[in-house]
């Protein structure tokens, strides 16, 4: 435990969120959890799961992020159900100079669909615009897409590292609030003490 606020460990008074990262090998996910945590992890192998923390504050609370950092390999895409089994949102990645790495994600989109339902928090994010490689898709094309999954599209430069997961935590604590205030005992005491007629959806 790092660093002490008010008497109590950073870790102890943080809400813990866990998000996953998702997409295929060598777009740079790797690369990017290492620019986020400022440590130099070595991105010369590929990742076969690894898990970070980081103590951010979003929306003036303090958040313990847990990023699962996943392999993009074809022959590890059956794990992606284990990877996201109790994660609270994913970040689904592409690079913009490799087209095929942004058509897969429609196969890991459907997956989660699958397996979190509508709604579940995600944030499409395109990687490697720093290289001199040549650009397959557009930042057009990419919020096309991330409008047609309803999310949000960020393009990651040095100084917006951040953003993307900032924004999916935001999402995340928005469904949960939404969640506590929906109580549907509240709905049903509230009609019997009326005698009305109600749905619950
Ligand atoms: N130019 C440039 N190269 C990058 C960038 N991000 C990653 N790379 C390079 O791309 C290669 C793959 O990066 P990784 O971060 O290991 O890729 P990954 O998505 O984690 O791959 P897997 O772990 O196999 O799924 C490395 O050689 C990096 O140096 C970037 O933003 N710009
Ligand atoms: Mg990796």
């Amino acid at each position: 435990m790092e660093k002490q606020e008010g008497g109590l460990y950073i870790e102890e008074i943080a809400k813990k969120v866990k998000v996953a990262i998702l997409g295929d090998s060598k777009i740079g996910k790797t690369e990017l959890i290492s620019k986020l945590l400022d440590t130099g992890l070595s991105v010369n192998s590929r990742t076969i799961e690894q898990s970070y923390n980081l103590i951010e504050t979003i929306n003036n609370r303090r958040i313990n992020l847990n990023i699962v950092d996943t392999s993009g390999g074809e022959e590890h895409f059956n794990l992606v159900q284990l990877w996201i089994s109790d994660v609270d949102g994913i970040v689904l990645a592409f690079s913009i100079n490799n087209k095929k790495s942004f058509d897969n994600l429609k196969k890991y989109y459907n997956k989660i669909r699958n397996l979190k339902g509508r709604n579940f928090p995600m944030v499409l994010i395109g990687l490697q615009n720093n290289s001199n490689e040549n650009r397959e898709v557009s930042i057009e094309t990419g919020k096309t897409q991330a409008m047609m999954w309803s999310i949000s599209y960020y393009e990651l430069s040095e100084n917006n590292l951040k953003a993307p997961f900032k924004s999916l935590v935001n999402k995340i604590l928005l469904k949960e609030e939404k969640g506590k205030s929906f109580d549907p005992s509240a709905i049903v005491n509230n009609c019997k003490a009326t005698s009305c007629f109600c749905t619950i959806f």
